[in-house]
């Protein structure tokens, strides 16, 4: 069964370009409800920590620098079946490859700097959900 919600951030570049309203529009268009959302920035320990999972990968270094480099905004979002429309809204990592009217289509410039992340799976929007927000910010 899927779950109804999902998590996001507006990544630095994104946030740097001025299209946060942009990209929360988009969201609120699509359907999604915000259940929690900050405005903050992750430090180098603390986006180390969440990519943990790619700590093998080349571009780690690289994905870390960038997403401690600035600002964010960190979201928990819900909708009926969150997490695959949340990706279908974003498109694909690259944004050469992400379909028209796509989030990344508009916005993102690389696929490193590509404007927002969606988690990938309800196991995985749960644990990034908790690891920016308390329960008793969730609304
Ligand atoms: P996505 O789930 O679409 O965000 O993509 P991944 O989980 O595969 O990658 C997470 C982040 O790592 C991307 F958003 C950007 C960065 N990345 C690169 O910088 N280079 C790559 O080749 C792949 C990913």
């Amino acid at each position: 069964m899927s779950g109804n919600r999902t998590f996001t951030m507006i990544k630095p570049d994104a946030v740097k370009a001025g299209n946060i309203g942009n990209i929360l529009q988009m969201m609120n268009a699509a359907g999604f409800r915000i259940v929690a959302m900050k405005y903050t920035k992750l430090s180098a320990e603390k986006a180390g920590e969440f990519y943990e999972v790619h700590k093998e990968r080349p571009f780690y270094g690289e994905l870390v620098d960038f997403m401690s480099s600035g600002p964010i905004v960190a979201a928990v979002l819900e909708k009926d079946n969150a997490v695959e429309d949340f990706r279908k809204l974003i498109g694909a990592t690259n944004p050469a490859e992400a379909a028209e009217g796509t989030i990344r289509a508009k916005y993102a410039t690389s696929i490193g700097e590509n404007a927002v992340h969606g988690a990938d799976s309800d196991e995985n929007a749960a644990r990034e959900g908790s690891f920016h927000f308390a329960g008793t910010e969730m609304f």
